[in-house]
């Protein structure tokens, strides 16, 4: 199990984090996810079948990409 920190810059509030969590978990294999709003940040606890590679991608894809 992989656990990692993204920066998101364009979180913005608890709907952001929501929004991030709910899209993460379509991928499969994420465990948990937390958002800090203050920081802008998310830490993502995931395994197979998420990668970083996938996760990055669907970020974007919503419009939240990681730095
Ligand atoms: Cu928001």
């Amino acid at each position: 199990m992989a656990k990692q920190t993204f920066s998101v810059p364009n979180i913005t509030c608890d709907h952001c984090i929501n929004t991030i969590r709910n899209e993460l978990k379509e991928i499969g294999g994420v465990n948990l996810m937390d958002g800090d709003v203050k920081n802008k940040e998310i830490t993502v606890e995931y395994e197979e079948p998420a990668t970083e590679e996938k996760i990055r991608e669907k970020l974007k894809e919503i419009n939240y990409p990681a730095e």
